[in-house]
Order: C-alpha cells, then sequence, then structure tokens
C-alpha cells in the first residue's frame, strides 16, 4: 500500500473533526424536524445515564448540581470530537478506515437513539443522515488536502490531468489520482472553514426548529386555568354573519401580527420570570407557574396597530385570558409619582404604557391565552400584554418578561426615539369591509357593512352615506362591553354607475371621528373610510 504522509496528522485531524462537526451539525438539523431526543449526541448522553451506576449518577449530580445534563452532554462532544480526529488521521492514509470509523460512530449513535423509550424506526434519520454527510464532508477535505480520493484507488490508476495549468508545447502533468499530489494547506484551511460554516448553520438552524418544536408541545399540552372572572357572556347578535365581513371573533391564525423580531422569540415558560420593580414598594418577580396560579380575567378586547391605515387590516378582536395588571402593580406598590410602565419584551423591545390607564379599571392584562388556547407563539408566549383603548405599540409587549416603573420624563420606549407619540390612546375608527373597493356590483339590494372601534369607550353609532348625500344610520350588532370592535350594516339600493361610499363612526362620549386625514405617524391615522364601487 502506497502511503500518503504528504498530509499531516494535525490536518487530517482537521477533517475529522470538521466532518464530525458537520455530521453533528446535519443531524441536528434533521432532529429539529424529528424531535430532540433523536439527535444523537443526547441519545449517547441519554444512554450513558442510564447505563451509569446510581452511586456515580449521585456523584455527579452532588457535584454539578443542575449543570449535570450540560456536563454530561459536553463530555459526550469531548469524546465524539477525540474520536472525529482520530477518524482523520486515519482518513488521510486511505478513506476507507475513515470510512469505517464513522460508520462505528453512526452505530453507536443509531443503538442509543432505538433504546430511547417509544423510539420509532425513523428517529434514526439524523444520525444517519449526519454520519452520511460527514463522511462525503471527510472524503472532500481529504481530498482537497491533497490525500487519497476513494476512486479511483490511490495506487492505482495514473490519470492525466489537464487545464490551466497544462502549459501549451510542454506535456501536461501526470498525476496519479491525488496520491502525491502533496499537502494543500490552502485547499484543507478553505475546506474547513466552509465546512464549520455549513455545520454551524445547521445546528443553529436544526435549535431554532428543535426549540419551536417544544415550544408547540409545550402549549399543546399546557392545562389553562379556569377564569376566576369568565368574560360577560355574547349577548346575542354580536355577529351579522354577513359573507365578507370580519367576524366578531378574529380566529387565531388571521390575527394580524406585528412585532419588530426577525425570529419569533422563543420562550420556555419553565424558564420564564416576569420581574416588577423601579418606582415600587416591593419589586415583584414571578414564575409562569405562580402567574397561573393567581385569579385569571377573561375579556374581549379589540387590538389595533397605531400604523393602521384608514381600511387597513391592523386590527383584531380576541377572547383573551390573563392576570389584571393592577393586581400585581398593587402588590409590587406603587410610587404615587410614577407614570409609566417600560415593559421589555424577551427581545428587548419595550412599550411605555401610562399607569393612570392600567390603573383606571378596564381590563389590562398579562394574558396567556387567546381565544380559548395558550397564546400562539407568534402573539407573544408565554405572556403578552393587552390594554383596551391604547395602540399596541404603547401597550401590547408580546413575550414580556420586565415591567419597569417609572416616569415619561425618564425613560423612552421603542417607538418614541423613532418618531411615534410616547402616548397612544386609539382614535375612533371604522372601516368598510363589503362591498370592496373598487367592486362591480349588479344593481339593486347591496349590504354594505364593516367594523367600528373606540376601544373603552364603545361605538354608538355608525353613519354610512353614498356619493356625499345624506348620512343614513347604520344598524349595529351587540358588543358584550365598550372594548370590542362593534359591526355595522347598511343595505343600499344600488342604481347603475361608479359610486363613492363613505363611513364614519360616533363613540359613546359623542365625539363622531374626525374627518380630517391624517397618515399612521406619529399618533394614528384618522379620516372617513371611503371606497368606490361600480354599478351595472
Ligand atoms: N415584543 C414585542 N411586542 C410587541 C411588538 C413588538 O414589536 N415586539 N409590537 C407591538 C405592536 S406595534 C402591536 S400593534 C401589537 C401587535 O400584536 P399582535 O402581533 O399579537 O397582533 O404587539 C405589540 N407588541
Ligand atoms: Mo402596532
Amino acid at each position: 500500500m502506497q502511503k500518503n504522509d504528504s498530509v499531516p496528522a494535525w490536518a487530517g485531524a482537521l477533517a475529522g473533526l470538521t466532518a464530525g462537526a458537520l455530521a453533528l451539525g446535519i443531524a441536528q438539523l434533521v432532529a429539529g424536524f424529528a424531535g430532540p431526543a433523536t439527535f444523537p449526541v443526547v441519545a449517547v448522553g441519554d444512554a450513558a445515564v442510564d447505563l451509569t451506576p446510581a452511586p456515580v449518577k449521585d456523584f455527579a449530580i452532588n457535584t454539578f448540581g443542575e449543570n449535570d445534563k450540560t456536563v454530561l452532554i459536553g463530555g459526550v462532544l469531548v469524546v465524539l470530537a477525540g474520536i472525529a480526529a482520530v477518524i482523520g488521521v486515519l482518513a488521510r492514509r486511505r478513506l476507507a478506515y475513515g470510512f469505517a470509523g464513522l460508520a462505528v460512530f453512526g452505530v453507536v449513535g443509531v443503538v442509543a437513539v432505538l433504546t430511547r423509550p417509544g423510539a420509532r424506526a425513523a428517529d434514526v434519520l439524523p444520525t444517519v443522515v449526519g454520519v452520511v454527510c460527514g463522511a462525503a464532508a471527510l472524503a472532500w477535505l481529504i481530498r482537497r488536502a491533497g490525500g487519497p480520493s476513494p476512486a479511483p484507488d490511490h495506487d492505482t490508476v495514473p490519470a492525466f490531468r489537464q487545464g490551466g495549468e497544462g502549459v501549451a508545447g510542454r506535456p501536461p502533468v501526470m498525476r496519479a489520482g491525488g496520491a502525491g499530489r502533496g499537502f494543500d494547506r490552502r485547499g484543507l484551511i478553505t475546506g474547513v472553514a466552509g465546512g464549520v460554516v455549513v455545520a454551524g448553520a445547521a445546528a443553529a438552524l436544526g435549535r431554532e426548529l428543535g426549540g419551536r418544536r417544544a415550544l408547540d408541545e409545550a402549549r399543546m399540552h399546557l392545562a389553562l386555568p379556569k377564569p376566576a372572572t369568565p368574560a360577560k357572556p355574547l349577548p346575542p347578535g354580536t355577529d351579522f354573519r354577513i359573507p365578507g365581513l370580519s367576524p366578531f371573533i378574529t380566529k387565531n391564525r388571521d390575527f394580524y401580527r406585528v412585532d419588530t423580531a426577525l425570529v419569533v422569540p422563543q420562550v420556555d415558560p419553565r424558564t420564564w420570570t416576569l420581574r416588577i420593580h423601579g418606582m415600587v414598594d416591593r419589586p415583584v418577580e414571578l414564575t409562569y407557574e405562580e402567574l397561573l396560579r393567581l385569579p385569571l380575567t377573561e375579556a374581549d378586547i379589540t387590538l389595533t396597530c397605531v400604523s393602521n391605515e384608514v381600511g387597513g387590516p391592523y386590527v383584531g378582536n380576541a377572547r383573551w385570558l390573563g392576570v389584571r395588571m393592577p393586581d400585581l402593580l398593587r402588590r409590587a406598590g406603587l410610587r404615587p409619582d410614577a407614570d409609566m410602565l417600560l415593559s421589555t419584551s424577551s427581545d428587548g423591545f419595550t412599550c411605555g404604557t401610562p399607569v393612570d390607564v392600567v390603573m383606571d379599571g378596564r381590563d389590562a392584562l398579562f394574558a396567556i391565552a387567546m381565544n380559548g388556547e395558550a397564546l400562539p407563539v407568534e402573539h407573544g408566549f408565554p405572556v403578552r400584554q393587552v390594554v383596551p383603548g391604547l395602540y399596541g405599540y404603547v401597550s401590547a409587549t408580546k413575550w414580556v418578561v420586565d415591567v419597569k416603573v417609572t416616569r415619561f420624563d425618564q425613560d423612552e420606549a421603542y417607538w418614541t426615539p423613532r418618531g411615534w407619540a410616547a402616548k397612544g390612546p386609539i382614535k375612533t375608527e371604522s372601516r368598510i369591509d363589503v362591498p370592496k373597493a373598487g367592486d362591480s356590483l349588479a344593481a339593486g339590494r347591496v349590504t354594505i357593512a364593516g367594523v367600528a372601534w373606540a376601544q373603552h369607550t364603545g361605538v354608538d353609532a355608525v353613519e354610512v352615506r353614498i356619493n356625499g348625500g345624506e348620512w343614513r344610520q347604520a344598524r349595529l350588532a351587540a358588543v358584550p362591553g365598550p372594548d370590542t370592535w362593534r359591526q355595522w350594516a347598511l343595505d343600499w339600493d344600488a342604481t347603475p354607475g361608479a359610486h363613492t361610499i363613505e363611513a364614519r363612526a360616533t363613540d359613546a362620549a359623542g365625539r363622531t371621528q374626525t374627518e380630517r386625514q391624517a397618515p399612521p405617524a406619529p399618533d394614528g391615522a384618522s379620516g372617513w373610510p371611503t371606497i368606490t364601487v361600480q354599478v351595472a
């Protein structure tokens, strides 16, 4: 057998380590779909725990305490790294040795995965796909380094390589299938760098997917406590059920979503805590479990985004379940000169909410559920704020973890320096849902319908006019209280031609929404919703 000592041992070890990292990264990526117990490192760690005699386990728990799992996984990784380096050193002599080593690696992983309780045959996929990718990476890296290729075998068929290097007039350089090409340090290092990047990206993506899966599992198995204060029963007639009209309750999957997060924060409810501090007598910190044991209030509340244009989609109504914010704030003891609650989410976003609004008796909530299920991850799982009457950007912190009691003249929330008003009461607004702008309609009876909102004041009237004519009163659907939107409808005998339809709401304080058009910035859009339709 021809030796190929031109690739030094350290280079082989590096190639082996990179191939191993890639195998694990890919395995983690696949395990992101298949479940955490199918990641071979975890399976091997779990198996090791099972096989460890009790006294050794006790020693580990006593010595490492809560970190025992981390130490164990770290131990498995160190051993794996050692094996991967040896595999690489062997592969530089003959790739088959490297492949054999990887296969052993894979068999141990497969056995560990399959012996986990409840394992299924498909659970071996992360290990198998990982090992196959690792083998491919190993072969590629060794070849780049100038070592043996799998085929043609390194000590048989000589091959001619023609190309850029072959200088005209001279015979092309003769090479024997990789062997004796000499060590290509540059080739190896760039290959290793590429491998490390791919391994890291795959592992990160796998963790992200896996975390998402675990959270979904936690959400599904969460038993929501019964509210101490249930929502007011919906009066009959909250929903006209007109096709195209927003239903009274917005389904979670249809609920608009606005946040600054590039990736949705994944907050583990087991480690989540909420801290209330700042201008308080007794700072409070509580866990998710503690929060769930407090009396819960259920309430129907319509959320609105300040970025919503007149007629826009960023408004939705849901039934929320949560702990009333004043309950916890009173426990902390607010100082009388505090006027702002600066809440922070796990991803660093902040809202500045006026203290007087939160404390005035309305259903301001640390919400844990939305329409009968644990908050969807996108909507703030495990806990978010909901405050009727305030735009989301000053009140509705999702993934909330911290509330600092402070003053508007001392602190600033996320959107304030970006050109939005520090305080954001929701403007009374209405929206025409049907017909749609630009629709072509048949002459005759047409129902014009939409929603209107004036949270925590309530909508008392909606009027509609056609082509600038007389305002006509729309009929109003029932509402459980002042904190939700209200459906409205008006039947219209449409005549042929182009028609402009306008609407305006009047709230329970007697304020009719202003005709004055304002853009969303800095404190919310205003103006009458207006559409044009063609009637034939
Ligand atoms: N953590 C966090 N919470 C947030 C935001 C955000 O960007 N990050 N956006 C706010 C804004 S502007 C609005 S309108 C509401 C939207 O809530 P939703 O996505 O559940 O509809 O969340 C608020 N809470
Ligand atoms: Mo918003």
